[in-house]
């Protein structure tokens, strides 16, 4: 609880119940049901709040729309020193803020210092960004013409996040947003208020010596999910961010687009490894260990299908039987741990569940599955890593369940490999390991994976901010952080300007 307290988020509140409404200039409670979020370690509770409730959102929208008339007429260098400090501050914190995480999702300290080490990164990348948001030049087919395009602020924009990827989610969001001249209203998951407030805190110690910025810039609110349907309703953003399951960005989506506004979605994966009877497969081993079971299994690009070389499979799965009886699990802030937690009750409920379908869809269970009890704190849901031989056409195996469940999957061509990455619904992170140069080539080529990621001799997770993060089909079609994700959050304008003393018409139309 120290880091609550050096983080200066243990003053948000009044009495027990913390704040659901910031914006800089106004902090309240909410007026909706009261909830609690309980940390996953040991089940304790570790915040209380009250929801923020759609008529809450009309205030904020006000306090964003004005802040919005001023940050995007301030220059965008500007706007990338207020990220460079926003950065500062969060390597000042960075034990603090990894704490925060690691207390209300349950990461191990390496993963959640990993993740603050996200946002640290998305801010230098922002920080260069904010010199070159540069538009083209074109040239006109008209005489005395010329065409440009500019990159224009958007409008605040809405972040809903998971509780999986707290902070990083948010920054890659926040960081390029900022620069981009748009306020940023971040609704974060129920299950990870806290991390929302200590981010906040971080914005605003930063903020209070930039005068010029206007504070509501960085915004929160925290409720549920009537809040979330009137953020994807409401006018005032005119882009909507959201991560999380299909089901949830299917709702938004449709939400956001019957007012023609815009989604960036990051939705579920079903991410798979081809392993190729040539692979190095000391490596091969260690990327799947990290991949499928790390973060307990929950990221969006954990590994939960390996598909194997009829060759090489029963050697594969015997190492990694191996590997993952020695895999420490228990309290995620004890140095050594690598396997932490599940978030909840219902989240090992759906593991069991899986598991029961698996094996009634035909899976062998090679290993793990069950509840650890012993050696972990009491209260949390600890599980064992689970791994299961099974069809790549079984129904649960199309399905992305949130938990280290690792499907493993058998192939004989290599052709047939790559159909059998592609034949589900999610499209987030793929990889392959070869050491044919002809394999890897034809996975990365437009007949390979069809995934927004597609790595060689790489695991699926653990993906850099520089390249650009997301994937197709269910999983939504959006790409966030690097490369040219920064144009999701400007508006584009196309100018023709003529310098000549005539009026020539495009397409050579003559009208007089
Ligand atoms: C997520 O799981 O929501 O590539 C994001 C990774 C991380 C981000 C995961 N950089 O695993």
């Amino acid at each position: 609880q120290t880091c609550l307290e050096m983080l200066g988020i243990n003053k948000l509140k009044e009495g027990d119940t913390y704040y659901s409404v910031m914006t800089g200039n106004t902090m309240s409670l909410g007026h909706g049901a009261a909830f609690s979020a309980n940390s996953p370690i040991d089940g304790a509770v570790l915040s209380s709040f009250l929801n923020a409730t759609p008529e809450q959102l009309d205030e904020v929208s006000a306090e964003l729309k004005a802040a919005f008339k001023a940050l995007r007429t301030i220059p965008a260098p500007r706007r990338g020193e207020l990220v460079r400090r926003i950065g500062e501050e969060a390597r000042k914190y960075k034990h603090e803020l990894a704490q925060v995480i690691s207390l209300e999702a349950g990461k191990i300290m390496a993963e959640a210092l990993g993740e603050v080490q996200e946002w640290i990164d998305v801010c230098d990348f922002a920080v260069g960004q904010s010199r070159m948001l540069h538009g083209l030049s074109i040239v006109s087919e008209r005489p005395g013409h010329r065409m440009m395009e500019q990159w224009q602020p958007l409008g605040p924009v809405a972040v809903i996040t998971a509780f999986n990827f707290p902070m990083a989610v948010w920054s890659w969001n926040a960081m390029l947003g900022l620069i981009c001249g748009d306020p940023i209203l971040l609704k974060p998951s129920e299950k990870a208020p806290l991390c929302a407030l200590a981010m906040y805190q971080i914005a605003q110690n930063v903020l209070a010596d930039m005068p010029d910025i206007p504070k509501a810039s960085v915004s929160v609110m925290i409720g549920d999910r009537d809040l979330g349907e009137a953020i994807a309703a409401s006018e005032t953003f005119p882009l909507v961010s959201a991560t999380g399951s299909t089901a949830m960005g299917r709702a938004v989506a449709q939400t956001v687009a019957a007012r023609l506004g815009r989604s960036l979605l990051e939705l579920g994966g079903n991410n798979a490894m081809i392993v190729s009877d040539t692979a190095d497969l000391d490596l091969a081993l260690r990327a799947i260990v990290f991949s499928a079971a790390g973060t307990a299994g929950q990221r969006c690009t954990t590994l939960r299908r390996l598909i194997c070389h009829d060759d090489i499979v029963d050697s594969l799965v015997s190492r990694l039987e191996k590997s993952y009886s020695s895999l420490p699990i228990g309290n995620p802030l004890t140095e050594g741990t690598l396997v932490g937690p599940l978030i909840d009750a219902g989240s090992y409920q759906r593991m069991q569940a899986a598991l029961e379908s698996a094996k009634q869809q035909g899976g062998e269970m090679v290993c793990g599955g069950e509840r650890v009890t012993e050696g972990v704190p009491q209260g949390g849901y600890y599980v064992k890593p689970a791994i299961v031989r099974i069809a790549h056409d079984a129904p649960i195996v199309h399905e992305e369940t949130f938990a280290p469940i690792l499907y493993v999957l058998t192939y004989t061509d290599f052709a047939e490999a790559v159909e059998i990455q592609n034949e589900v619904p999610q499209g987030l992170s793929s990889a392959v390991f070869t050491e044919s140069m002809r394999e890897a080539e034809f996975f990365m080529s437009p007949a390979g994976s069809d995934c927004g990621i597609a790595n060689v001799n790489i695991g699926t997770s653990g993906a850099e901010i520089g390249g650009a993060f997301g994937g197709e089909k269910d999983t939504g079609g959006g790409r966030e952080s690097g490369s040219d994700a920064w144009r999701n959050y400007m508006r584009r304008t196309t100018n023709t300007v003529n310098y000549g003393g005539d009026l020539p018409l495009a397409q050579g139309i003559v009208f007089e």
